[in-house]
């Protein structure tokens, strides 16, 4: 069954452009006038960090920070978009310089824990059951920092708290290799999904795959989100694009290699991505060079680009293709492709 396509990115997306070397180099915008942006540019999902939604929500209340959540779920409605998660940012507090969960002093551990919750009583503020764990710092520097059985089984046993804080939320895990650490817990998307079998919930437990996070692990994006979809764990995608084995990059969808890209626009329209509410998320970044005027089109092109690869994955002949694979003939193959990318 072919894939529906909607899409969705977050208010971090479009950016003042500070990088570890350098100060920011653009105005910022505010996140009300970001939002006017989404349905100009054929966008109706919003993706958020928690404190995305209730800015400095550490100084307020739990009550406090529902009635904020509630406040943006109004303004999300009357621009027409949907909220599609809400992620708890734990990477930026100092409790969290060594990671959250993972933490090895117990107090950090309790804010991280504590802090998922507030996380969580956003989302259903927002009218969203997802929540997505980009599980920044829960990894080490130096392998004898933490023991990894205990910081899985910590991971686990956050995961099981989420579950039981509240039965109508999923949690989809967003697994990265490395960056800001050196290693993380939970580098790939067997990673991710294999997480869930540690909770009594792993209904409840998928993945959203990250292109860029897949490349950094060295592995190919299409096949990362094969593994999910034949575990029906696909729950969300952040499409980018990353050149080779470096810093996360965050490039335009397909800048970099389109035929990877096709692969990944190929794996989920084949396999009916979308039809369960999945969205198509973009996680991009604006190249430092960008002006001011002109510092969303790496959101508008990575859509465009996104739709330019679906027409072409549809208009290949799959009995030509079911051929090829049958006789192996793959030179021809690769031909096929290529030419439909070329014309
Ligand atoms: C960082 C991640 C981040 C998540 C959301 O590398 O991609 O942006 O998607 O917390
Ligand atoms: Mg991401």
């Amino acid at each position: 069954m072919a894939g529906t396509f909607r899409f969705s990115f977050g208010p971090w997306n479009i950016h003042e452009g500070a990088d570890p070397f350098g100060p920011e180099v653009r105005n910022s915008i505010a996140f009300n006038e970001k939002l006017k942006t989404y349905k100009q540019m054929g966008f109706d999902g919003v993706q958020l960090h928690d404190d995305d939604a209730v800015p400095e929500m550490n100084e307020l209340s739990p009550e406090q920070i529902i009635k904020e959540a509630k406040e943006l779920k109004k303004v999300l409605d009357d621009h027409g978009l949907q909220a599609e998660f809400v992620a708890p940012r734990m990477w930026f507090d100092p409790r969290t310089i060594d990671g959250g969960y993972t933490n090895n002093d117990a107090a950090c551990r309790q804010y991280a824990l504590d802090r998922s919750k507030r996380c969580i009583d956003i989302a259903k503020a927002l009218g969203t059951q997802n929540i997505v764990l980009w599980l920044a710092r829960e990894g080490t520097y130096i392998r004898e920092a933490k023991d990894p059985v205990l910081a899985t089984e910590r991971i686990a046993a956050a995961l099981q708290m989420m579950l039981d804080y509240d039965k109508d939320i999923r949690i989809m895990i967003e697994s990265k290799p490395n960056e800001p650490m050196d290693h993380t817990y939970i580098p790939t998307i067997g990673h991710a999904i294999s997480m869930g079998l540690l909770t009594n919930a792993p209904e409840r437990v998928g993945c959203l795959i990250e292109t860029a996070h897949a490349l950094l692990a060295n592995l190919s994006p299409s096949d990362e989100m094969g593994f999910a979809l034949a575990h029906k764990k696909l729950w969300s995608v952040h499409l980018n694009d990353q050149n080779s084995l470096k810093f996360d990059q965050d490039q335009t969808f397909g800048a970099v290699d389109p035929r990877r890209a096709l692969n990944q626009v190929r794996v989920l329209d084949q396999h009916g991505f979308g039809n369960d509410g999945e969205w198509v998320g973009l996680d991009v970044k604006v190249m430092r060079t960008q002006k001011d005027a002109v510092a969303l089109k790496h959101l508008d092109y990575s859509r465009k680009i996104f739709l330019r690869l679906l027409e072409i994955s549809r208009s290949l002949n799959e009995d030509m293709i079911a051929q090829m694979q049958a006789d192996c003939d793959y030179e021809e193959l690769n031909w096929y492709i290529i030419d439909a990318m070329l014309k």
